[in-house]
């Protein structure tokens, strides 16, 4: 242990603590912008400034140790000057139009800056704009970057998709996409990690709402939206609700009172993808097929992108199956179409996802009769949907629980666990194992394949499980960087699978891009407890088992797998 003293108060800590978390752990908040653990201490932005009392100087205390007999003071008048000037310069070459920034009220620089008291920049303002593809579904604006580097290291470390570099010298050092590139032309898997560690508002998902505030405007329009499971997770967050009053039914309420005409839950279509997956699972599984390379699940977009641009050659191995929000939007503009005797014209499909990638996923096209279009007309992000709950003043308190509509309505335990990291792979298998057997198998049979923790094993779950003396090898992993690092043992050789689940994000969609960002905070693996909890007391945990999905197959798509289920629910990547 070490002992020192940091603002009057003697403490010990282990050594190799930081300073920042030796004063962390003691109840002394030392404010911080740039600094994210383990990914980037480098301490660019000097906010965490401290004095070391006897060497008459200032030291960062995201990278310095805690050493035997320091004397620190996290606020004297030497740090508060120095921490002000340090914020005052920052803000100099920001652009500090908070009102129309899409962080504020979320924002750290504007938090610190608050905090200090600063009325007034001293300084004069050195603005760097550069151009960007406002159609993207990323967007960055240059005039807010801090060049607090989070994004490049995040990218770099935990995504391992170095999409992002420094660029320039000196004042004149920024960051843009690597080797002077377009963001379009970047292997960018648009999973948003990026968005959900920059601390401002530089970097941030195409806002998409108004497009859905049209939409609804458009009497000749019925809307209909779909909400993902992970969004129930997390959407209370941001307006202050603890997470058992957040729930599917008070989305749907908001919903409906926004204007929206029909209102889905993605559970459905998760458990439709199960139906289509486990069934094509087992025919390429029996079939001999996947004898060198494992089926990979396909349901993540991030992942695809990611697949595409860095094993192209693996691409073939996807399952074919679309994912729960692309069947969606093929079941809504055409067995329900049908139903409510529309159009696919007249249908506009939107959903609500905690995702960026699905923004990119919706470019797929839906040929069906004479229709050729788009299945999902708009995505937006669980924050876009919060943001579009404040614009309608929606009080949170007053929202009730109401029902998903008909004839889509229900979804079991198996759907809702898509969210996170290891779900889809146990609901696919939930199934499976009841289409060889025939029968089922204990609802929890195959959790070995959930993650213990936040980015634990290197987010790679790995289990050998028995299906009727089949033996059937799986992995789940999370994160672009434990995917990389799982798909290059499984090239050399050194590990071997019949079935692969992969998320972009670590910790699975729960832990998505388009999640309400908590600076520094990784809050996946909470989240995913909930979509758990919610499994185990569900009426139905098997996708076979949904009375809703039973009906579709026998009014419309026949069986899984069939002629119908290829043109509307399978695509090529
Ligand atoms: Fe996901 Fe999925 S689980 S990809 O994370 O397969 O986005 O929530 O909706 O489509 O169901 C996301 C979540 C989501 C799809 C499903
Ligand atoms: Fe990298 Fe993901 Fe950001 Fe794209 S969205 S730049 S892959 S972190």
């Amino acid at each position: 242990m070490v002992n020192l003293t940091i603002d009057g108060k003697q403490i010990s800590v282990k050594e190799n603590t930081t300073i920042m978390e030796a004063a962390r752990q003691n109840g002394i908040p030392i404010p911080k912008l740039c600094y994210l653990k383990g990914i980037n201490e480098i301490a660019a932005c000097r906010v965490c400034v401290v004095e070391l009392e006897g060497k008459n100087r200032l030291i960062t205390s995201c990278n310095n140790v805690a050493e035997e007999g320091m004397v620190i003071h996290t606020n004297s008048p030497k740090v508060r000057k120095d921490r002000r000037t340090n914020v005052e310069l920052i803000l100099s070459q920001h652009d500090c139009q908070c009102v129309t920034c899409a962080r504020s009220g979320n924002c750290s620089l504007q938090k610190i800056a608050n905090d200090l008291n600063i009325l007034d920049i001293p300084f004069e303002k050195e603005i760097e704009r550069q151009p960007w593809n406002q159609d993207f579904p990323l967007i960055r604006d240059s005039a807010k970057c801090i060049k607090c580097m989070r994004c490049i290291q995040v990218c770099d470390k935990v995504q391992k998709l170095s999409v992002w570099d420094v660029e320039g010298t000196g004042s004149r050092t920024t960051v843009n996409v690597a080797g002077h590139g377009k963001i379009e032309d970047a292997p960018c898997s648009l999973c948003g990690q990026c968005i959900t560690h920059c601390p401002v508002g530089a970097l941030r998902e195409r806002d998409d709402t108004e497009k859905v505030w049209d939409a609804i405007a458009d009497e000749k329009k019925t809307v209909v939206v779909q909400v993902a499971p992970a969004v129930r997770t997390s959407w209370g967050e941001q307006i202050g609700l603890k997470p058992e009053e957040a729930t599917i039914g008070k989305i749907m309420d908001s919903l409906k009172r926004m204007g929206v005409d029909y209102v889905f839950d993605t559970v459905f279509s998760a458990d439709l993808t199960i139906m289509e997956e486990a069934n094509e699972f087992v025919q390429r599984f029996t079939s001999g097929e996947l004898k060198d390379r494992p089926m990979f699940t396909s349901c993540c977009p991030g992942w695809v992108r990611f697949a595409k641009s860095q094993y192209p050659h693996l691409v073939k191995y996807l399952s074919t199956a679309k994912s729960p929000q692309e069947m969606f939007g093929a079941v809504m503009k055409t067995y329900f179409a049908e139903k409510i005797g529309k159009s696919p014209e007249e249908i506009y499909t939107v959903s609500v996802m905690p995702c960026v990638a699905k923004k990119a996923e919706r470019e797929k096209e839906l040929f069906y009769n004479e229709y050729a279009g788009h299945g999902v007309d708009t995505v937006i992000t669980t924050r876009e949907l919060v943001k579009m709950m404040r614009s309608a003043h929606i009080s949170p308190d007053t929202l009730q629980d109401i029902e998903s509509d008909s004839p889509m309505h229900d979804g079991t335990g198996a759907g809702v666990i898509f969210g996170a990291t290891g779900g889809v792979m146990e609901a696919a298998l939930r199934t499976a194992y009841a289409i060889i057997t025939g029968e089922n198998p204990e609802a929890d049979a195959f959790k070995a394949v959930r993650s213990s923790g936040f980015n634990a094993n290197d987010g790679v779950m790995e289990a050998e499980l028995n299906i009727n003396g089949i033996k059937v090898r799986t992995a789940v992993v999370s994160g672009l960087g434990n995917t990389r690092n799982l798909l290059d043992k499984m090239e050399k050789g050194e590990v071997k699978y019949d079935f692969v689940e992969v998320m972009a994000c670590p910790g699975g969609c729960v832990g998505g891009g388009g999640q309400p960002i908590h600076d520094g905070e990784e809050l996946a693996f909470e989240r995913g407890k909930t979509l758990y909890a919610l499994d185990k007391n569900a009426d139905l945990r098997f996708s076979h088992e949904n009375p809703d999905i039973q009906k579709l197959y026998d009014e419309y798509m026949e069986k899984p797998m069939s002629h119908k289920a290829h043109m509307l629910l399978h695509t090529e990547h």
